[in-house]
Parts: structure tokens; C-alpha cells; sequence
């Protein structure tokens, strides 16, 4: 029999269902979706927390012309599965499947691409305005989380959104949850709304007013929704020029759906909070909303178990372990993560540092600026954050920390090609970023060992470091237990081709600047090339790079990062300023966006695993590199 989801290839036909049979779709998408993302992996408590929001949402709007933002936009598989992608939903997140976020090039009805949260309002604003300047009547709806919510632009947005003339409607999604635990002053108040105490106690407040004149009061009793909105104190949002509704049931259409039919029809800025269980209907979710934020595959009968063979190490692990390692020698090392202490590895240091551990939210700015005050008064302050992330604290980087020569050190986690999240997430840009700025060094630890020691070496300094590492694991290395240090800003060579007997300079040497290292050096196997692992983009190794670029006739860097004022760029840089003519191959990601996809496969697309790194090279420098190659041996 074919089910009701199975008739639901785009949301007209949502719209033509009697409002009697939405809960039974609901209850198909929930479990079409549990199964989907069982199979891919993906996004699953907070999908499983707007499936009643997004079939009330295209129910009472008329998408694709109303427009729909979601924020973050992680939450947006039910919305996917409504509107003619059900079908597409076993390639989520794979290469040349369906993205994990909404793509404008992907659907119509995904209104703005988005995975860096707290756009949406904005995003929702400029169309409202847009479509009131152009004389059309369309609506533009965020759909934000109580997360997202935290952050400084989702308030930026309000308070511009507060004044303007439009017809915006701003969904709060409350589900009292990040992906871990919510923090801050925000979440305590939307928690009172949600308990209902802030009216309670505004009652109280009221009756007391009211008690020394007893015909109102009498008036209040008969009339308690009234009276309500004379004597409640308004909401935050209220103050902020919105009309406040809320907070209601977000997985009871019966009333999710007369209250947006009812808003459809109001003018001005609107904001509708609706509450939400994350996990909602899949037990094991909602009892560990966490575990399933972001699960790999699963059987859903059963749910996440722990692998039998216990997978390698990863650099966040490391990187966790050493903060861990640092804290218990250090006591003026303080923690900071913005609203990511799982995915950053801060987990054990919160149990073990509670005092010295701060997780500020949603809130990269804020994150970088509150270390440089700590860094002011003498403490060490460590920002573990995703390079892509540090984007958005960018210039906090250079204004409050770089400018005053702050020691704060970055622990910069997915640098490089991130895989299934995609082009949002990709760590590409940090090493262009921060290396033209004054006092900032970068690391780029090679394995996992050298992760750890040079964080150590980061940790010592009495300037801004970055330490960049990749997402997941590199070659395994063991990871030595002490905290012993590298030598700042100093590379090492790896392998050496060794100078002519007559002194002249012969064949290629590559410059490796992190985990690429070790493709390289297999591909340098093949090649009879040198190898150096130069592990500084900033300072540069310079006595090393103009011996290495003396002896040899051509260089090759490689790095997995933009191309574009890369650690190539500065090798090139720092050879010109020297007055050192080399002709010089620069290997890394190209000036384009990385789609999601496979790590390891993306990697090899962009030439960068040991068989492309070795075409490169060959088809650049073919009469400088060996002609008939050993076997290739792939390291790593
Ligand atoms: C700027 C930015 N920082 C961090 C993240 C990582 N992140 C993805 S979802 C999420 C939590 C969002 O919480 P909320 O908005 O409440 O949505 P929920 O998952 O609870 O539905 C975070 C921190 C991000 N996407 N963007």
C-alpha cells in the first residue's frame, strides 16, 4: 500500500491533505527519516524535532514563494523529504549526493544556503525588505534554535528586524539544547518563559497592583488572557519590536497549524516560540540527544554501540588529552570553547577543570575577545575552535588579540578538507588568513606526536599561535606521554636526496606543511626528491628553506589548504625577498569550493594524495625527478 508520505513529491500536495491527516504523515516522515539517516549518518535529534514544524510550515505557507530560512539549516531533513527529495535522501552528505544543509542550488525551496548558524534572521530580513520594495506580497520566515539564538548576529538582526517595516515571522525552535547542554543568560530566560513562571510571577506581581482597586481586579479574573497582556512585563522580544506568541507545543499540529494560519495574516515583525524535544519519538534520542546530534550509521533497533576494534586516535583526541596534560601542570591554562565541547575534545577537560572551562556559546567573537582579556591579566587562555569557525572571530583576532600581542593560543581543529559537512565547514582559508598578520605563528603538526609538541611549543610562547590539525586521525603515530616541546619556528628534513658530488644544485626538494607530509614522502620515494617537514608556515624556517632551495633546482611545496596565499605563498615570499630565483610548484586546495564527500576521495580529487602529488610534480619538473620509479608505497 502506498503510504501518505509516498504522495508527497512536493508541498503542493501537502497543501491539498484535510488538516486531519497531517499527524499520520508526520508519524511516516519521522520514521522514514530515522531510517534514512540510520543508513548515512547525518544530523538526527534536531530532525527529529521539526518534523511537525516543517509540514505545518509548508501546510500554512505557500512555498516556494513564501520563503523559508532556516538556521544552521542542519535541522532541515524533514523540510528536504517534503519538498521532492525523498528519493535522493540515501546519498545525504556523499559525493554528488544530497548536501547535509539547504543549497540554493540544490532546491527552490531552500531559500539561503546556510551551516554557520545565526544567519537566518538577517538573511530573512534583507528578503522581507526586498520583497516589500519590490510590491510583492510574499512572507520570509527564520526558523531558528535556541542555540543559534546565542549568538551576537541573530541579535543584530533582531534589532534592526524590531524596526523595520516588513512581514517577518521569526520561529524560535526551543528544545533547550545546543548540541550539548545550552548555556548562558538567554537560555535560562527562555526556559522561565517556557515554564511559565514568568507569568506566574507576573500574575503575582499584578495582583498585587490590582488588589487596591478591586473592580480591575475582579475584571482581571473574568478576563485572565487579557489581563494577562495588561499586566505581564513584556518579553525580551517584545521589547525589541516584535509581536511575541508563545511559547506553544512544537509537535502538536493541532496547534502549530491554526497559530501560523492565524500570523500568516498579521502584519510587522512577528516571533513565534515554539518548544521542541530533540530526539522527539526515537527513545534512545531523547533520552541522549548528544549522542545522536550527529551520529554515523546505525541500527536503529539496537542503536549506537562502541565499535569492536577501537578506531585510531584522532588529532582532537590529542588535543584534548594534551589540554588536559597542560592543565594539571599549568594552573593558569583556561579552556574555552564556543558551543562545541564534544566535537573540540573538551569533554574530559570540563570534568576534570570545571573552574577553568568555559563554553560561552554560540559565539566565536566574543569566544576570542574574552581570551584576550584573560590573556591581559596574566592567565593562558587556550581557544579550541574549527578553523572554519574562527572565521567568524576574525577580527577579534587581529584587533584584540594580534595588536596587543596577547598569548592566546588556537587550537584550530578541521583544518583542511572536513568531508561530509562540506564547502561551509572546509578549514581552508586559516593558514591565508592568519599568516599576514603581525605576531600570529601557525604550526601545522605532521602527525600526531607533533601535535601534541607543538601545541607544547605554542603553549610556551608569549604571542598568539595557531596549532592547525585536521579532522579525524592522521598516521597513527605514538603519541609521546611528557609534555616535551619542538623548537619554535624550525623545520626538519625528512629525507635527502644529498647535494651533487660537485656541489651544484640537483633535483626537486618538497616542503611539506603538515599531514600532507606523509603522501609526500611516498610520492618522493617514486621521485628521488627530498623531503622537509617544515611544520611553521609563520615564522617560516628561512636558514633551512635557502639551503634546501641552494641545493636544489626546483621546490614543491604542499599543504592542505587554500592555494591562495598559502604556506606556498610564503615559501615564494620569503625566496623573492632573499633575491632566490627557484622555480617553485605550489600544491594544495585550488581556488574553488570543496563539496561534501568522502575526506580521502576530495583529497585525491584536489591531487593531493601521493599518486597525485607525484604527477604534479612529474609533469612540472619531468626531467628532474627519477624516470623509472620503485613501486609506490603509500604511507599513512
Ligand atoms: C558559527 C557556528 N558555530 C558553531 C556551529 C556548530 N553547530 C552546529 S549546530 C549547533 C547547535 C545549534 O543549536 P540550536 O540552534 O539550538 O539547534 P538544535 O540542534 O538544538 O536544533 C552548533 C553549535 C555552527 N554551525 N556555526
Amino acid at each position: 500500500m502506498v503510504s501518505l508520505l509516498e504522495t508527497i513529491n512536493d508541498p503542493a500536495d501537502l497543501r491539498k491533505l484535510p488538516r486531519a491527516q497531517l499527524q499520520t504523515l508526520a508519524d511516516e516522515l519521522r520514521a522514514f527519516l530515522l531510517d534514512s539517516v540510520s543508513r548515512t549518518g547525518g544530523h538526527l535529534s534536531s530532525n527529529l524535532g521539526t518534523v511537525e514544524l516543517a509540514i505545518a510550515l509548508h501546510y500554512v505557507f505557500n512555498t516556494p514563494y513564501d520563503r523559508l530560512v532556516w538556521d544552521v539549516g542542519h535541522q532541515t531533513y524533514p523540510h528536504k523529504i517534503l519538498t521532492g527529495r525523498r528519493g535522493r535522501m540515501g546519498t545525504l552528505r556523499q559525493l554528488g549526493g544530497l548536501s547535509g544543509f539547504p543549497q540554493r542550488s540544490e532546491s527552490e525551496y531552500d531559500a539561503f544556503g546556510t551551516a554557520h548558524s545565526s544567519t537566518s534572521i538577517s538573511a530573512a530580513l534583507g528578503m522581507a525588505l526586498a520583497s516589500r520594495q519590490k510590491g510583492e506580497n510574499r512572507k520570509a520566515v527564520a526558523i531558528i534554535g535556541d542555540g543559534a539564538m546565542s549568538a551576537g548576529q541573530a541579535f543584530e538582526a533582531l534589532n534592526n528586524a524590531g524596526v523595520a517595516e516588513c512581514d517577518l515571522l521569526v520561529i524560535l525552535n526551543d528544545n533547550d539544547m545546543s548540541i550539548s547542554p545550552p548555556v548562558g543568560a538567554l537560555n535560562r530566560y527562555l526556559a522561565q518563559l517556557m515554564s511559565g513562571q514568568f507569568y506566574a510571577a507576573a500574575k503575582d506581581i499584578g495582583k498585587k497592583v490590582l488588589h487596591v482597586a478591586p473592580p480591575l481586579f475582579e475584571l482581571a479574573k473574568r478576563f485572565e488572557q487579557q489581563a494577562k497582556g495588561m499586566i505581564v512585563p513584556a518579553t525580551l522580544f517584545e521589547k525589541f519590536g516584535f509581536n511575541y506568541i508563545g511559547p506553544i507545543d512544537g509537535h502538536d499540529l493541532e496547534s502549530l497549524v491554526p497559530t501560523l494560519e492565524n500570523i500568516k495574516h498579521l502584519g510587522g515583525p512577528q516571533f513565534l516560540h515554539v518548544v521542541t524535544k530533540k530526539g522527539q519519538g526515537y527513545k534512545l534520542a531523547e533520552a541522549d540527544p548528544v549522542a545522536y546530534h550527529g551520529p554515523g550509521k546505525f541500527d536503529p533497533a539496537v542503536g549506537l554501540t562502541t565499535p569492536a576494534t577501537p578506531p585510531k586516535q584522532t588529532f582532537t583526541q590529542v588535543f584534548g588529552q594534551w589540554l588536559c596534560d597542560m592543565a594539571q601542570k599549568d594552573s593558569r591554562l583556561i579552556g574555552i570553547t564556543p558551543a562545541m565541547r564534544e566535537g573540540s575534545g573538551l569533554v574530559e577537560f570540563e570534568k576534570r577543570f570545571p573552574e577553568r572551562y568555559y563554553d560561552v556559546g554560540i559565539a566565536e567573537q566574543h569566544a576570542v575577545t574574552f581570551a584576550a582579556g584573560l590573556a591581559c591579566e596574566g592567565l593562558k587562555p587556550v581557544v579550541a575552535i574549527y578553523s572554519t569557525f574562527l572565521q567568524r572571530g576574525y577580527d577579534q583576532l587581529v584587533h584584540d588579540v594580534a595588536i596587543q600581542n596577547l598569548p592566546v593560543v588556537f587550537a584550530l581543529d578541521r583544518a583542511g578538507v572536513v568531508g561530509a559537512d562540506g564547502a561551509t565547514h572546509a578549514g581552508a582559508y586559516d593558514i591565508a588568513y592568519l599568516r599576514c598578520v603581525p605576531n600570529m605563528s601557525i604550526a601545522c603538526p605532521a602527525d600526531e606526536n607533533e601535535c601534541r609538541a607543538l601545541l607544547t611549543t605554542a603553549f610556551e610562547q608569549d604571542h598568539p599561535v595557531a596549532v592547525r590539525y585536521p579532522r579525524g586521525a592522521g598516521v597513527g603515530a605514538d603519541v609521546e606521554p611528557g609534555l616535551r616541546p619542538l623548537p619554535f619556528a624550525k623545520g626538519v628534513v625528512l629525507r635527502a636526496r644529498g647535494p651533487a658530488a660537485d656541489g651544484a644544485a640537483r633535483g626537486v626538494a618538497i616542503l611539506a606543511f603538515g599531514t600532507l607530509l606523509y603522501p609526500a614522502l611516498a610520492a618522493a620515494e617514486r621521485l628521488n626528491a627530498t623531503v622537509v617537514n617544515m611544520r611553521w608556515v609563520k615564522p617560516l624556517d628561512l636558514d633551512l628553506l635557502l639551503q634546501v632551495a641552494a641545493q636544489h633546482e626546483a621546490l614543491v611545496t604542499v599543504e592542505e589548504g587554500a592555494v591562495m596565499g598559502g604556506a606556498g605563498s610564503a615559501v615564494g615570499e620569503a625566496l623573492q625577498a632573499a633575491g632566490v630565483l627557484r622555480p617553485l610548484l605550489q600544491l594544495g586546495l585550488r581556488d574553488e569550493f570543496i563539496e561534501h564527500g568522502d575526506p580521502a576521495r576530495l583529497l585525491a580529487m584536489q591531487g593531493l594524495d601521493a599518486g597525485g602529488i607525484e604527477a604534479s610534480v612529474r609533469r612540472r619538473f619531468a626531467d628532474l625527478v627519477e624516470r623509472t620509479p620503485p613501486a609506490l608505497k603509500v604511507v599513512g
